[in-house]
């Protein structure tokens, strides 16, 4: 059935919680807000989900997804920005529309492998 999640695993590449702020919205900064998120990252698109007490990385499947925003990941960019927070282990994802995400994590080999992940299927999507 196209509810299951087998139809669509494969292209689940990861799914965690991380802390995150929106920082600019087309190009106009924003107003610092963290709050924790479930990140998915699936197909091209990265989906966030507000509510990690009632949200599990299952929960984006389809027919019982409610994601709070997505991502599309085709021309965006990452570069680590420690500089740009008091908090440690923050990465800066910027889109090509000029949406700007910090995402961070207290733990550093989490945020390394989110860093790491994101930034193949970006490389992958400029060679497509
Ligand atoms: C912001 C809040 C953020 C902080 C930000 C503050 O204050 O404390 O957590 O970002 O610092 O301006 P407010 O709640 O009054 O908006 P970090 O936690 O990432 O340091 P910033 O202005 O230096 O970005």
């Amino acid at each position: 059935s196209p509810d299951s999640l087998d139809s669509v695993s494969p292209e689940l590449e990861k799914a965690g919680l991380l802390n995150k702020t929106k920082i600019a919205e087309g190009g106009r900064k924003l107003r610092k807000n963290w709050n924790p998120s479930w990140v998915v990252l699936v197909g091209n698109s990265l989906v966030f989900f507000k509510d990690p007490k009632t949200q599990s990385p299952s929960s984006w499947r389809p027919g019982n997804s409610r994601p709070e925003s997505s991502v599309d990941l085709r021309g965006a960019q990452l570069q680590w920005a420690d500089s740009l927070s008091s908090r440690k282990n923050v990465f800066k994802l910027r889109t090509i529309t000029g949406n700007e995400f910090l995402l961070q994590s207290d733990t550093e080999s989490l945020i390394k492998e989110w860093y790491g992940t994101i930034q193949k299927v970006i490389n992958r999507l400029d060679r497509e």
